[in-house]
């Protein structure tokens, strides 16, 4: 998968992609990356790139010569590649959408600085703006590269067998399982038991389970639009059943101890 990315900040991305997972795709060319400098696209001996807005107010705007100038180049490198803008005005970036980026068989980003681009810009040529979430960011830099970091490990082959992207959050609807590792105690805190059973099925279920639970207290909203499996529908309802009996229990103790004839006489 081919990734151009257009930035007056080239030299932020080779740290990123020369490092762990991301710099292991590129020795396997499962991804292409190139960082181009928007500047090489303006004219002038001072590369100018932005320039103040109309209508006056405060910032600067990027200039849309030197961006369609840049995407059309980066278009002929990468055919077939979809070109986006990283804006906070795109559609909101998750795992789903993810995964439908990393069949794509390449992107160009646009990094926006300053208060933005040019509108023209977006009209023209720019297929998508996509937003990394509801905040704002000095520029879309950091953005893309969340984007291609996420998009990488989702291409077959990047994660090798010790990581696979099967068991990741979102990847069935729910958040991950808790993980451990040695010491199998720590801070006076065991590793729960039936991970050192060596009992793959009832650890797998221990795994089910705990993720629902962990994806109901941290994620409740995750649950709802998605159907439950059997087996976990199973677990819910066994939940159910205990908190019934505690409150049951609570308050049967809470009558007896207030009650008539019990130790505070019923005041
Ligand atoms: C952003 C985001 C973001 C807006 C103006 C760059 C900045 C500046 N990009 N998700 N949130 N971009 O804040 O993607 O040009």
């Amino acid at each position: 998968m081919q990734f151009v990315v257009l930035t007056i900040f080239p030299e932020m991305f080779p740290p990123f992609w020369e490092h762990g997972i991301i710099r292991r795709a590129v020795e396997a060319r499962k991804i292409v990356p190139s960082a181009v400098n928007i500047r090489e696209y303006a004219p002038g001996r001072h590369h100018v790139t932005d320039d103040r807005p109309y209508g006056g107010g405060c910032g600067m705007v990027m200039k849309p010569e030197p961006l369609a100038a840049a995407i059309q180049a980066a278009r002929r490198a990468a055919p077939g590649a979809k070109t986006v803008l990283m804006s906070p005005q795109g559609r909101v970036f998750d795992q789903t959408m993810a995964r439908e980026l990393a069949r794509l068989d390449g992107l160009i980003f646009v990094c926006g600085r300053y208060e933005g681009v040019d509108e023209r810009v977006c009209h023209d040529d720019i297929d998508a703006e996509l937003s990394i979430g509801d905040f704002v960011l000095t520029g879309g830099e950091l953005a893309a590269m969340v984007i291609i970091d996420a998009v990488t490990r989702l291409i077959p082959g990047v994660l090798g067998g010790e990581d696979s992207a099967e068991k990741d959050s979102f990847e069935n609807g729910l958040l991950e399982h808790a993980h451990f590792t040695r010491p199998e105690t720590f801070h006076g805190m065991r590793v729960p038991e039936v991970l050192l059973s060596g009992h793959h099925g009832r650890i797998e279920a221990w795994r089910r389970e705990n993720a629902l639970i962990r994806t109901f207290l941290k994620r409740p909203e995750l649950l709802k639009e998605r159907p439950l499996a059997d087996d976990e529908a199973a677990v819910l309802k066994r939940w159910r059943r205990d908190i019934e009996r505690i409150i049951q229990t609570q308050s049967a103790d809470a009558q007896s101890l207030d009650g008539p004839g019990s130790l505070s006489g019923g005041q």
